[in-house]
């Protein structure tokens, strides 16, 4: 139903993402739009380029005075820093510089495996494309993704679980109480004294030009059950958000609720046990192990999504690597870049749940318009509640 592409490159003129499936008659503030933009660009242990850059989005095709026209949305996102880069990233040959071509990989990132396959002798033709750059254009998408679901009162909302090893306490907090807070922290967390430490871990390691990664959680609620399907693999909504996560940059783990700890616990103390609510006539839980799935579906919990990042690739004091040209030993090349990126991915997985959320919401109450989508929706949660 809904299909985004992004382009550009980290240092060329800008970032574009271009949106197909979306319905007419939705309304996208373009001020709520940019302050996720904004949000992507915080957290403590950012780098230099976020000092240069003022992420908003320029809306360029498929909306008209504020609502969605049914028509392809087309979003630019400028790269301020381009000025700096016009030679160095120019589309064009006489700008070429051999001298400057980066030759040495740096281990953890695109590097090696993006110039052996594309037959690249300068990484640089990788590394602007692998960029975290490009997340400023996915949280543009999800920035519409979530104007899509607001109407219904979805809602999609993140923060960091845990930096460098050190845990967020969240225990019996709510989401909004975990949310409120963690807009307000600049590790994006509401846990005060495991903030104070990642800040002293996060100093230290910039002090001896090392990086840190970390877990972020995301949580959707006013899900109805049933978006998602448990007919075919692809249609699984675990599966379709395991796609989309994996697809992001420096992330290597992907939970779904208690996730890895399911493994290690029998059913009994696992399963989400059903009770009937007389008063409001629904299905209800006192548990939400299953992170709101069950069977690929929505089960009508909130759904919690967990997701793991590596720590970024480019180290001050870089590691051991070869130099493509000469296959001499050398020190991985060293590119400006953040200490840690784990608040901004908080950010970023908002973006990429509120997509696949919406497609999937689109697949099963799909209309051309906004009205015809709430009246599908409509006569959807009268038939749950008289299941
Ligand atoms: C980022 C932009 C990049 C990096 C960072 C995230 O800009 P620059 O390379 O000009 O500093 O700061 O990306 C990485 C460190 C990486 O390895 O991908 C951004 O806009 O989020």
């Amino acid at each position: 139903m809904l299909r985004f592409l992004t382009a550009g490159e980290s240092h060329g003129p800008c970032l574009t993402a271009v949106i197909e499936g979306c319905p007419a008659g939705f309304a996208l503030d373009l001020a709520t739009a940019n302050e996720d933009m904004r949000r992507r660009m915080l957290g403590y242990g950012r780098g230099g380029r976020m000092k240069i850059e003022q992420d908003t989005i320029e809306i360029r095709s498929g909306i008209r005075f504020g609502e969605t026209l049914g028509s392809p949305i087309t979003f630019v996102v400028a790269n301020r820093d381009w000025k700096n880069w016009e030679k160095k990233m120019s589309a064009f040959p006489e700008d070429r510089d051999p001298a400057l071509a980066v030759t040495r990989p740096r281990p953890g990132h695109a590097d090696l495996a993006g110039a052996l396959k594309y037959h690249h002798d300068d990484v640089r033709n990788i590394l602007e494309r692998a960029s975290a750059r490009e997340t400023a254009a996915r949280v543009a998408v999800g920035a519409l993704a979530k104007a899509l679901l607001a109407p219904f009162d979805i809602q999609v909302r993140g923060w960091v679980s845990e930096i460098g090893g050190i845990v967020a306490d969240h225990t019996g907090k709510s989401v909004d109480a975990i949310f409120e807070a963690s807009e307000r922290s600049e590790t994006r967390m509401a846990d005060p004294e495991a903030e104070k430490k990642i800040i002293t871990y996060i100093d230290e390691c910039k002090s001896r030009g090392d990086t840190l990664g970390g877990v972020v959680e995301v949580v959707a609620t006013g899900l109805p059950p049933g978006i998602g399907s448990h007919v075919h693999w692809d249609r699984k909504l675990d599966g379709r958000l395991g796609h989309a996560l994996l697809g992001l940059q420096a992330v290597k783990g992907v939970e779904i609720g208690l996730g890895f700890e399911t493994a290690r616990r029998p059913g009994s103390q696992v399963h989400d046990e059903i009770y009937f609510d007389e008063g409001t006539q629904a299905f209800t839980r006192k548990t939400n192990n299953a992170g709101g799935t069950e069977g690929g579906m929505t089960s009508g919990a909130p759904l919690v999504v967990r997701v793991a990042l590596k720590p970024l690739s480019t180290l001050m004091k870089p590691l051991h690597s070869v130099d493509l040209k000469t296959k001499a030993e050398a020190k991985g090349a060293i590119e400006r870049s953040d200490v840690c990126a784990i608040p901004a991915a908080a950010v970023i997985v908002e973006a990429i749940v509120a997509f696949v959320l919406a497609d999937a919401f689109l697949e099963k109450f799909g209309g051309d318009s906004l009205v015809e989508i709430e009246r599908n929706y409509k006569g959807y949660l009268k038939q749950v509640q008289t299941a």
